[in-house]
């Protein structure tokens, strides 16, 4: 029985009670202030956003060398703390729930971006096809430096103070950033990892950077605070693995053990297949991760509809669809029209097509306030 679950019913996540299971997918906007400090204008745009289930803000740098893009926030500086307070006291007065996702970028970053013109750091010296967002515009990836096996603890380091601080800023829980080719997500792929350390070779030594970063976060928040996102089937910044069932068959398999909040995939695209990229099925991960699981990828009001209904997963994020709909959850309640975003306006600026899109109304008016 049960089958008429959806989007509109609550869930209850650990110790959370979610309103609905509609989750605001993490979103580079790059609209952070100068130090990347949030500010009060992301505050309006969280806000506006606070019926979501639960939302899950953009992924947010550990440490300056974790850094990949102009803009992108950070929470490793006590003015970012004081700025994410902006947002989590906005959302929560709304009587929303806000999740941090915490990221390093690993090779995706470039020496015009890190500091003393630094080279990114990787698993492995393999320099990614495409070109780095820097403050001057695009410019070829560089070779990243492979770290040595004495330097992982450090950035381990960097993902626990991450946490602490996002304690510090009033988050309900967070995300470990493990998918798009970002520095956890180079450690479980084979395609970037060659290392012969502990963290190469074996799926069992590939996941390991990813586990040293659970165990270490989950010191400071309870598990059923944390959750980790996946792209298993992703092929976005130069990503590949010559068995993703495998790697992440026994990715999901090993998180089990740690009770989390969720796991979060983000599923297989049609770029994804035209790269190159091996599909891998969410009912295959569903099989092996025995948690929640949040499922992301061009979904709509049946289709995420019917993915609750037949247990695919238990909560479903919508990306693309909460930058123009701030009221989404009501408007896919009522099944009322959508606004269209405009791509244009997704990374930098200001408040055009980042707080301006109207809520929905059914006398027609624009709304743009709460
Ligand atoms: C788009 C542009 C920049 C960063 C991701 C954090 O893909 C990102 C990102 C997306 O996870």
């Amino acid at each position: 029985m049960n089958t008429n679950i959806n989007l509109f019913s609550p869930y209850q996540l650990g110790d959370l009670e979610l309103p609905n299971r509609i989750v605001m997918a993490p979103l580079t906007r790059q609209r952070a202030g100068q130090g990347n400090v949030p500010n009060s204008l992301n505050a309006t745009y969280y806000e506006q956003r606070a019926s979501a289930g639960l939302i899950i803000a953009e992924a947010t740098q550990v440490s300056p060398q974790g850094l990949g893009y102009p803009n992108t926030p950070g929470i490793h500086s006590p003015e970012q703390v004081a700025g994410w307070k902006l947002v989590t006291d906005a959302v929560h007065q709304q009587g929303g729930k806000i999740f941090l996702q915490l990221w390093h970028v690993g090779r995706i970053s470039h020496p015009d971006l890190l500091p003393d013109g630094a080279l990114p750091v990787a698993p492995s010296a393999i320099t990614p096809q495409g070109q780095a967002f820097t403050f001057e515009g695009f410019k070829p990836y560089v070779t990243p430096r492979a770290l040595e096996t004495s330097e992982i603890p450090d950035i381990v380091e960097q993902y626990r103070q991450g946490a602490v601080n996002a304690l510090a800023a009033g988050f309900d829980g967070i995300e470990i950033h493990g998918a798009n080719g970002y520095l956890i997500d180079q450690f479980l792929r084979d395609g970037t990892n060659q290392r012969t350390d502990k963290y190469g070779g074996s799926i069992e030594n590939r996941v390991r950077f990813l586990l040293d970063i659970v165990e270490a976060v989950t010191s400071v928040w309870d598990s059923k605070r944390v959750g980790v996102r996946l792209s298993p089937s992703g092929t976005f910044n130069d990503m590949r693995d010559s068995n993703p069932l495998e790697t992440f068959g026994y990715t999901a398999q090993v998180l089990n053990q740690f009770n989390l909040a969720y796991l979060h995939i983000i599923e297989s695209t049609d770029a994804d297949i035209r790269h190159g990229g091996t599909a891998v099925p969410t009912d295959y991960l569903r099989e092996r991760y025995t948690g929640t699981l949040i499922v992301c990828g061009g979904y709509t009001n049946e289709t995420g509809n019917a993915v609750l209904a037949n247990k695919e997963a238990d909560l479903v994020a919508f990306g693309t669809l909460f930058i123009a709909n701030p009221d989404l959850p009501r408007r896919l309640a009522l099944n009322a029209p959508l606004n269209q975003p405009n791509q244009e306006s997704f990374y930098g600026g200001g408040e055009q097509g980042y707080t301006d899109y109207p809520f929905w109304s059914a006398a027609g008016e624009q709304v743009v306030s709460l």
